[in-house]
């Protein structure tokens, strides 16, 4: 027989059409009990409604920009958009919401409102420039937009170019004010979800790739409940009474996560502010007595000099677990955390294709310079280049499946990155005796010199251990002699000099520090490096001559 049809609410079967074919989908794992999912599931009713609906609709639930709603106001403002949605915008399930706005309450109650009606989330990140926006406008087949009023204008130079993009509202900070909002307060407060399929979109999340066309991946309801099952009570360990907080923008599927589905799907509260760099972020822990904090490896280590400067000044005693994904955790960020604040970060790498942490380590078993085991629910392991799996201590590609896994929307590039119904991340990784994954490089960035395999995270690790030292990235560059040689780009703390002497002090260092052939030939000072919005270093750009 063959299987039967699942259900699926989508009147717009966009979404569903441009799935990859079945047999360039990756292998999915669903052995575990809590990861058996219903026919019909609409992850809006189970990770806000289902609180209001058992009579626990006055816990505190997102705070942020001046507000503090509970589950029953997140929800009837959430419900009031949705009828915004459907009954003034004409939104039919399946069609694609673009949400554009800096972290915030409002943009929350957005999210759900898309949900809640049956749309597809489309987020993207604040600093998208219009030709950014067109490009997953475009791919996207976006038709309604919801954008906060500050980020109106460059959405509007998009436009003109967006043809099928024929609605947009704007919102401000959820008191009035907002177009948005103005709409939503003549609406009544209910709205009966629509009855989605567990195997319908919900969310297409850009990846934050650096070339090319951006890669859409999409992502079922059941594929949101999925990432609440796994990480956050395996290795989280969080409670109803914690206060979520972080820098990662919701278009990003790492905050989006873990500061919105985590904590609703337990009934905790989390904090939504625009400002989230470590001069910001610090204050508003303290503000909020914020217990659980999401943020990538370079805000911990900024944070952690800032506490070193004035401690008095920050008081962030209610915080209790750190989160760190992103970026490899270099050891020396790991040390100067728990110096500032006596807490061991948890470290865990996730992707945007598997929707989050699939790899991860939590206070207790962190191991500095790993980033820990496959998360319950998943399986990892690391390839050769034929394809086998490779004996403990070398290096190969890291592979995984699960409950998640990469679903391109309409893209070639699937099979780059599902082979054999495994996802290839596209990083270079070791298993250790122990069995810890321990993290190289991104596979592309492995730096080849005079015959040797340099992990340029590997000197960044070493150079960051350094006093001298704020920020570094460690790229190859060319070089006539050697093919390439190993440069490192260095930000120092305020009160070092970036001289010869000091060039010739981090190369000692170094040598001493790892094995004397990967120390970097080249150091060049810099002020700041080029990162991304969701945290990361941009090495094609330091590898492009000045
Ligand atoms: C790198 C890490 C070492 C790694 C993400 C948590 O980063 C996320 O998604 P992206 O699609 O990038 C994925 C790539 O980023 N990476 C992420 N975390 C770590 N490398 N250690 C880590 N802890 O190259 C990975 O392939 O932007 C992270 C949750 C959700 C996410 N989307």
């Amino acid at each position: 027989m063959p299987p039967a049809t699942p259900h699926s609410a989508h009147v717009d079967g966009f979404a569903r059409d441009r799935l990859p074919p079945p047999h360039e989908l990756p292998e999915f794992l669903f052995d575990r009990p809590e990861l058996q999912f219903p026919d019909h599931l609409n992850c809006a009713t189970e990770l806000l409604d289902r609180w209001v609906d058992s009579g626990q609709g006055g816990r505190l639930c997102v705070q942020g920009h001046g507000l503090r709603w509970t589950y029953a106001d997140l929800r009837a403002q959430a419900n009031r958009i949705a009828r915004v949605l459907v009954e003034d915008l004409g939104l039919v399930p399946g069609n694609r919401v673009l949400l554009r706005g800096a972290n915030s309450p409002m943009l929350a109650a957005c999210w759900f409102a898309v949900v809640k009606a049956g749309g597809i989330a489309v987020g993207s990140m604040p600093l998208l420039r219009a030709r950014e926006l067109v490009a997953i406008v475009d791919k996207a087949q976006v038709s309604h937009a919801l954008c906060h009023a500050r980020l109106a204008d460059e959405l509007a130079l998009a436009l003109p170019a967006c043809p099928s993009l024929k609605q947009v509202l704007h919102f401000a900070d959820g008191r009035g004010g907002g177009e948005l909002e103005a709409r939503a307060a003549a609406k009544p407060a209910d709205f009966a979800n629509v009855d989605t399929g567990a195997q319908d979109t919900c969310l297409i999340a850009f990846t934050s790739g650096t070339t090319g066309v951006p890669k859409g991946t999409m992502h079922f309801h059941r594929d949101l409940m999925a990432s609440c099952a796994c990480w956050p009570p395996h290795v989280l360990r969080a409670n109803g009474d914690d206060i979520f907080i972080g820098s990662p923008p919701l278009a990003f599927t790492f905050g989006l996560g873990g500061l919105l589905l985590f904590p609703l799907s337990i009934g905790a509260s989390t904090v939504l502010v625009e400002k989230t760099a470590p001069d910001a972020l610090l204050p508003a822990m303290a503000q909020f007595r914020a217990t659980v904090c999401f943020t990538a490896p370079t805000s911990y280590r900024a944070m952690a000099a800032h506490i070193g400067q004035n401690k008095a000044q920050h008081d962030i005693a209610s915080l209790r677990k750190c989160v760190s994904a992103g970026e490899a955790l270099p050891a020396a960020t790991r040390a100067l955390w728990k110096q500032a604040t006596g807490i061991e970060i948890i470290d865990g790498i996730g992707s945007t294709e598997l929707l989050h942490i699939f790899i991860s380590a939590d206070e207790a078993h962190a191991r500095p310079g790993a980033t820990g085991v496959p998360v319950p629910g998943y399986r990892a392991v690391v390839l050769g280049d034929d394809g086998q799996e490779l004996p403990r201590g070398q290096v190969g590609r890291l592979a995984v499946k699960g409950p998640t896994g990469c679903k391109y929307l309409d893209d070639p590039r699937q099979a780059n990155y599902v082979r054999n119904g495994w996802n290839l991340t596209g990083d270079a990784y070791l298993v250790d005796d122990d069995g810890q994954f321990v993290y190289q490089a991104r596979t592309d960035d492995m730096i080849v010199t005079g015959g040797y395999n340099i992990a340029g995270p590997e000197v960044e690790s070493a150079l960051l251990l350094h006093p001298a030292v704020a920020e570094c990235g460690v790229v190859g560059v060319p070089d006539e002699a050697r093919g390439r040689v190993v440069k490192a780009f260095v930000v120092l703390r305020p009160g070092f000099e970036g001289d010869a002497a000091m060039v010739k002090t981090l190369q000692d260092f170094a040598k001493q520090t790892i094995a004397p052939y990967k120390y970097p030939r080249q150091i060049e000072f810099r002020a700041s490096l080029p990162r991304t919005e969701t945290g990361k270093l941009q090495r094609f750009r330091l590898r492009e001559p000045a």
